[in-house]
């Protein structure tokens, strides 16, 4: 998933209006995140579990889903949607929306901050690694009243809500570079099989002394994002799904983050790094010195 030029990606050759989507995609995901922030039920449970008991689906995610695909069967009817709720649907343009409706799930159903919902719109298939290319995407965090946007070689940019229910000024992002691993501050995540996470502490007890910190928030979107803004120095994590990061990997890449997988060039269930070339460069050789046994996802 390297940033292709025209003659790889032959979507990108025809007249793709990227910054239409971008804007496309950053309204959806406002929208999306209001009706999620303002509409949060005081009793919000467990509608239902997934790869194990603590990994939630609450009933707002799966509003928020079809919310967005039923705007995006009235805006975009031809194009294909992977969302983490429901299943996919087929298109015929060759382009498809990559939703997670509520990205910190947990966070959400706590009634905490450290959720976002991000939408994205890729070429190639999302259900493949390394098969898509994200082409425009937009990450809401309404805890904090913001929204990342950002579309192949538009740089990244982030905006305020405003009361009037628009959106202020955009400001341009840019990752923190150079910095060195023992002055990062290093954002991962972890995921809801018992197995995966007792791989997952020897990885991060592992690096723990080798950087200046390590926050865990929840939001791999949000992660991204904070690495885009330089309020993070990098991110890593492995399990995650193309509708966690595929806005967020294309705002971090516009910023001037560099995000890999372990040994390919894109990222995977097996490992996402992303942060500035210097630090994203130093974390990667240091994960690359751990057990392999350590990244193996046996899915849940
Ligand atoms: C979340 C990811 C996060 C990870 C959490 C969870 P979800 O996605 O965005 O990076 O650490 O465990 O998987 O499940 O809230 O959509």
């Amino acid at each position: 998933m390297t940033s292709p030029t025209a003659d790889q990606h032959p979507l990108l050759s025809s007249a793709l209006d990227l910054p239409a989507l971008s804007d496309l995609a950053r309204d959806l995901a406002v929208e999306a995140a209001r009706i999620a922030h303002e509409s949060r039920p005081a009793d919000l449970g467990v509608a239902g579990t997934k790869s194990s008991v603590t990994d939630v689906v609450t009933e707002m995610d799966r509003l928020v889903e079809q919310h967005l695909r039923t705007r995006l069967a009235e805006v975009r009817p031809d194009d294909a949607v992977h969302g983490e709720e429901d299943s996919y649907r087929p298109g015929t343009t060759g382009l498809t929306w990559v939703i997670d409706p509520i990205d910190g799930t947990v966070n959400y159903l706590y009634g905490r901050a450290g959720w976002s919902v991000s939408v994205a719109v890729v070429a190639g298939d999302p259900r493949i690694a390394g098969d898509w290319e994200p082409l425009a995407g937009a990450v809401a965090d309404p805890s904090a009243a913001e929204v990342y946007v950002a579309h192949q070689g538009g740089g990244a940019r982030r905006s305020s809500f405003t009361d009037d229910g628009g959106l202020g000024a955009a400001t341009e992002l840019r990752v923190n570079e150079p910095v060195e691993l023992g002055m990062a501050l290093v954002e991962t995540g972890f995921g809801y099989l018992a197995e995966r996470r007792a791989q997952q502490a020897q990885v991060v007890a592992g690096l723990l002394p080798q950087v200046r910190d390590i926050r865990r928030v929840g939001s791999a979107a949000l992660d991204l994002c904070w690495v885009a803004a330089g309020e993070a120095d990098a991110y890593y994590e492995s399990g995650l799904n193309s509708y966690d990061i595929a806005a967020g990997v294309l705002i971090a890449r516009e910023a001037g983050a560099v995000v890999t997988g372990l040994d390919e060039l894109h990222p995977t269930r097996g490992m996402l790094i992303a942060g500035g070339p210097r630090v994203q460069a130093e974390i990667r050789a240091v994960l690359r010195e751990f057990p392999r046994s350590l990244f193996v996802i046996r899915e849940g």
